[in-house]
């Protein structure tokens, strides 16, 4: 194996254990269920944290189908500021988030019931 394809394998090795996403598309593919169209849908979490100035929210999600993303905490950034100022820690919350140059931008969130 010349140098180059060796680091290409670990490359290619490292990039698998840091997303755990495509691990977990795979077993949705693998559970037979009618997949959702790939557009952004309402995921409910829990704030955790709010830093309103920086437009940033760290919230408690759960899973987010139209990401492949499994429930966990952390952080998203706001499309609009505007909307985590009516926020705080601890409200239950239903939000729309999407994918936009690698980052996790929330396009709406409003208190759930
Ligand atoms: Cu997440």
């Amino acid at each position: 194996m010349k140098p180059i394809q060796r680091l290409l394998t670990i490359s290619a090795l490292a990039m698998g254990i840091a997303l755990p996403i495509a691990t977990h598309a795979q077993e949705n593919s693998n559970s037979g269920q009618a997949t959702a169209p790939p557009s952004a849908s309402m995921t409910y979490g829990e704030v955790r944290r709010i830093q309103a100035e920086e437009g940033k929210i760290t919230l408690k999600h759960g899973e987010i189908k139209n990401l492949d993303m499994p429930p966990m905490t952390m952080v998203f950034t706001a499309r609009d500021k505007k909307q985590l100022t009516t926020l705080k820690p601890g409200d239950k919350v239903q939000f729309t988030v999407i994918q936009e140059g690698g980052k996790m931008i929330v396009t709406d969130i409003q208190t759930a019931p």
